[in-house]
């Protein structure tokens, strides 16, 4: 048996596209598996055509993925009306041009993705979409081993990366693909350049929020809250609840903060007892929108709602009228567990 499906029909269709004069542009959404997809299709276009860029249409600001452009070499760079000029033909991966206004006027002519599809699928001359597979990465790996192109160091770490992300090391749904890809894939890769950018967690200006973090935290048993005042960004609150859960014996926090004439609060949990979703929403319904999944939640509150009440003041207020009616309820369940 082939270690990946044979696929010599897509891969002559693939092919006849490339022609020596031609430029082509690779459009992502950037993050790790966009970038270790776009990576693997400009090799397998090299010597091909006469030109292949990367373009990707978000912000890239993740410390990670900014790691694993400077580290693997991924030439991306920001799509401009100016750079989409200079290219002719337009390929786009892990992703489908209803999925960011970006894509929408642009023609593409190759697409590759793993998202579910809609009722009426994307049209291009090249299109194979695989909503099966846990990582576009997995996809692009069948098409370099059907191409006989072994992957380079750097291009392997990529797809391992990309791999390992979009299915969070296979604690997500993905396929017996994922995994062989995933297998094959480390053949090639180089560990140490994937740990350092595993690693890559955090930017050297958010070490002050963690300090004051450590200041500000209040133990409250299993869980624990922090609010850290006015911040630059959103971000830096997930980091920290995130960063919380870590703890021994934490089972759920709240992280929360001052942005933009809001009241963030960030919730996060092992899903075990607690379900966040629920508590944001019954904490905070009322006044913002509020919810989220059994494990992480959001709620964001127009300061205006919280009238005079200092907002630490207000989640404390908020957390202890949640914790009497939590406390009710596990009472209620009990007593009637006991009859
Ligand atoms: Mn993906």
């Amino acid at each position: 048996m082939a270690y990946f499906r044979n696929l010599d029909q897509k891969i002559k269709e693939l092919l006849g596209l490339f022609e020596k004069d031609q430029r082509w542009l690779i459009v992502i959404n950037a993050d790790p598996d966009a970038l270790a997809s776009a990576m693997a299709l400009k090799r397998i276009m090299a010597r091909r055509v006469r030109a292949v860029g990367i373009a990707h249409v978000n912000e890239v600001s993740r410390p990670d993925n900014l790691a694993m452009i400077k580290l693997l070499r991924i030439p991306t760079q920001k799509l401009t009306p100016l750079l989409k000029a200079q290219y002719d033909r337009f390929a786009i991966v892990d992703s489908q041009p209803h999925h960011h206004p970006d894509f929408e006027d642009i023609d593409f002519s190759i697409i590759l993705d793993h998202h579910p599809l809609k009722d009426e699928p994307p049209q291009a001359e090249f299109r194979e979409i695989r909503p099966d597979y846990g990582a576009n990465s997995s996809l692009m790996t069948e098409y370099l081993y059907n191409l006989k192109m072994r992957p380079g160091k750097l291009l392997a770490t990529a797809l391992v990366y990309g791999i390992k992300t979009d299915t969070q090391s296979f604690e997500r749904p993905f396929s017996d693909v994922d995994i062989r890809a995933f297998r094959y894939l480390t053949k090639f890769y180089n560990p140490l350049l994937l740990q350092k950018i595993v690693r890559s967690e955090f930017r050297k200006e958010w070490l002050k929020y963690f300090s004051q973090a450590f200041k500000k935290v209040k133990i409250l048993g299993q869980g624990l809250s922090v609010f850290m005042g006015t911040v630059d960004s959103p971000d830096i609150l997930v980091i920290l609840a995130d960063f919380f859960l870590r703890v021994h014996n934490v089972s759920w926090d709240l992280v929360s903060g001052l942005h933009d004439d809001k009241l963030i609060v960030i919730f996060r949990g092992d899903g075990l007892r607690r379900d966040m979703g629920k508590m944001a929403s019954q904490m905070f319904g009322d006044l913002g929108t509020a919810g989220g999944h059994r494990s992480m939640a959001r709620a964001e509150i127009p300061l205006s709602k919280l009238e005079r009440t200092h907002p630490q003041q207000f989640i404390w207020q908020r957390l202890g009228d949640y914790r009497k009616k939590r406390g009710r309820q596990e009472m209620a369940g009990w007593n009637r567990s006991e009859e």
